[in-house]
């Protein structure tokens, strides 16, 4: 095992990006590793999950095209909510086109995305233009990306090779970290976030494949899990998103990171 950083040590590392630095300072404070993707399609629920989830999270993950109703309105709210119970907002956009697309998908058309979200997340597969394209645009607001080095799904293409390319692909003035399975980089300023967990392992009829907070957390070495329908389909989501935040909490009494 190399020297272990905590989450307040790493944010305070002289080449850390500001905002995985307040992304390690908030996951310190509130004690939590949970990012809920709030993968609902009102906007009125959207903003009742995190106003309700706010307090057991780090950050909020959204899918803002599958909302029937979005407004700019419904952003600013989202953003005030972000601000009165401290998380940051991540839109899964998953940006995969030529630099001069994506900087016009990040800052116009409906969403506006770069006015409002924190973070959001690129595929590697179109070399570097797209992160030229989208640090265009995200840099000045203080924005940051994540790059896709694996996936969760059955059959992924994302390994090996492809995933050793990606993390070759990091620009630490824009790049935050990786969404991945497992930690992939011993540099601790970047953050690592795993989506597909659920409180037992398992899949979906779509390809999802789920493993535990603790499998992601403590053996695979990544930092934030991303959970979706482990929390939103539960009877009680706040009680469910205490379980996944409680899950990952031992981190911080054993202080392990880097
Ligand atoms: O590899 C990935 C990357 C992402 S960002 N696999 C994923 O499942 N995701 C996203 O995480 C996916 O788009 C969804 O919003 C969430 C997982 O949802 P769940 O309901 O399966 O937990």
């Amino acid at each position: 095992q190399n020297l272990e950083l905590s989450y307040a040590d790493r944010a305070k590392l002289p080449k850390i990006h500001p905002l995985a630095s307040e992304l390690l300072q908030i996951m310190e404070k509130k004690q939590s590793n949970l990012c809920v993707s709030a993968d609902v399609t009102s906007s009125e629920e959207l903003l009742q999950l995190a106003d309700c989830l706010g307090p057991k999270i780090c950050m909020l993950k959204t899918h803002v095209d599958i909302l029937e109703d979005y407004t700019a309105a419904f952003s600013e709210k989202l953003q005030a909510l972000a601000k009165k119970h401290n998380f940051l907002i991540f839109e899964d956009r998953k940006f995969a086109d030529i630099g001069n697309t994506v900087k016009h998908q990040y800052e116009g058309g409906l969403y506006q995305i770069s006015s409002w979200s924190h973070i959001v997340n690129a595929h590697a597969v179109p070399g570097p233009g797209v992160l030229k394209g989208l640090s265009a645009v995200g840099k000045p607001l203080g924005r940051g990306c994540l790059l896709i080095a694996q996936m969760s799904s059955q059959g992924s293409l994302a390994t090996g090779e492809y995933t050793s390319a990606v993390m070759a692909e990091e620009q630490s003035d824009f790049v935050i970290g990786f969404i991945c399975v497992s930690k992939l980089t011993k540099r601790p300023e970047f953050i690592h976030m795993t989506p597909g967990v659920q409180l037992h392992a398992g899949g979906d009829v779509l390809g999802q494949q789920y493993t535990t907070p603790e499998d992601v957390i403590y053996s695979k070495g990544s930092d934030v899990i991303i959970v979706g329908r482990g929390v939103l389909e539960a009877s009680d989501r706040l009680t469910a998103a205490e379980a996944y935040r409680k899950s990952g909490s031992d981190v911080f009494i054993v202080g392990r990171g880097g």
